[in-house]
């Protein structure tokens, strides 16, 4: 369709959007024949709102020809309005000293607004990715905050991780990343996030049978892919930001456009499925279809599989807990 569509972004002005903006105007998240309005959240304080000014420029100076339309703004009733599309980048980073519960109350504080803000104004076929950290437990406050909209409709990002641990296997098998299916990543996007190969395959072939190297699996691999965020950092001095805004791009792309029967692995509120209770924002292997998601069902679990579900299961639960009273 030649009609417009509203894509909200937050956190506009931060290293994430820098990277993610310039892609969605160029039709990379929603097609070339897709033009798009994007509506620009930041703090109201003035070095945001003049850093969104200066991206917006920037914006403008590509002449992008999807690009239809493009608004500042700070207050999330009015970014949000009939907005198809949420993309809750921005969230309160760990300031120094600060304790998890203060930094999860923080961040409960604006995913409680955003998510009454989408209640109230947004499309009421808004789909919401919620990328900004704790990512499962923002969208869940969003969701529970947007009591109107479809509960399936919010979602969190774990594309990111999915990514990193298609790429090591790759790696390791030296073959391209996308000759690999079937890769799973369980969880919350945190350190107890679980990805698991057992029932990948390259070709027709198992991967776990071709790299046959159980100890490679958990001694390296899980690891690495855990600690990827912080490797990023050290190498860096800055946080992921290219393979954010790319993994956003992923998630949107797939959500809408479909997988074809690919697995993608997409952080959403549980139906009970895997014994997760229901509306705990999970990671699951998904497939996607006609602008839906379905969580891949049947799969069965050994007794490390079981071990590191209930793991990241109790980090998420305890997240949850240490917000709920604030809902
Ligand atoms: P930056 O600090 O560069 O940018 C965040 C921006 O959000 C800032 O410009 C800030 O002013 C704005 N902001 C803060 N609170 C806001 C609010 N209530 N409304 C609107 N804007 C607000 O961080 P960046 O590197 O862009 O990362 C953004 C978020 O993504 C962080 O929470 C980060 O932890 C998270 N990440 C999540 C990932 C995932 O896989 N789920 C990966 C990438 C990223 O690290």
């Amino acid at each position: 369709s030649t009609k417009p569509v509203r894509i909200a972004v937050t956190g506009a002005a931060g290293q994430v959007s820098y990277a993610l903006l310039y892609r969605i105007a160029s039709g990379e998240m929603l097609g070339k024949d897709q033009p798009v309005i994007l509506q620009l959240l930041e703090l109201p304080n003035e070095k945001a709102q003049a850093a969104l000014k200066g991206v917006m420029m920037e914006l403008e100076d590509c002449a992008f020809p999807l690009l239809y339309g493009m608004e500042a703004h700070s207050d999330p009733t009015i970014a949000f309005k009939d907005t198809e599309y949420a993309l809750l980048v921005g969230s309160r980073p760990r300031g120094p000293g600060m304790e998890r519960t203060e930094l999860l109350a923080a961040n409960a504080q604006i995913f409680t607004a955003q998510g009454k803000a989408l209640d109230a104004v947004a499309s009421r076929n808004v789909k919401v990715l919620v990328v900004g950290n704790p990512a499962n437990t923002n969208a869940w406050i969003a969701m529970q905050s947007a009591p109107s909209l479809p509960r399936e409709n919010f979602t969190a990002m774990l594309r990111l991780d999915h990514n990193r641990a298609l790429s090591q296997l790759a790696i390791r098998m030296g073959k391209p990343v996308s000759l690999i299916k079937y890769l799973a990543v369980w969880g919350n996007h945190g350190s107890t996030m679980y990805p698991d190969y057992r029932f990948a395959s390259m070709e027709g072939e198992s991967v776990k049978g071709i790299i046959n190297d159980d100890a490679w699996y958990k001694d390296v691999f899980l690891p690495t892919v855990a600690k990827r965020g912080a490797a990023i950092i050290e190498a860096r001095g800055q946080s992921s930001a290219g393979s954010a805004a790319t993994a956003v791009i992923d998630h949107m792309r797939d959500w809408v456009m479909g997988t074809q029967g690919r697995w993608v692995t997409m952080g959403v509120p549980s139906n009970g499925e895997y014994g997760i209770p229901k509306n705990v924002v999970f990671g699951y292997p998904v497939t996607c279809s006609g602008g839906k998601y379905t969580v891949v069902e049947g799969l069965e679990f050994d007794e490390f599989s079981q071990d590191r579900i209930e793991r990241t299961l109790a980090e998420l639960i305890s997240e949850q807990d240490a917000v709920k009273h604030l809902l």
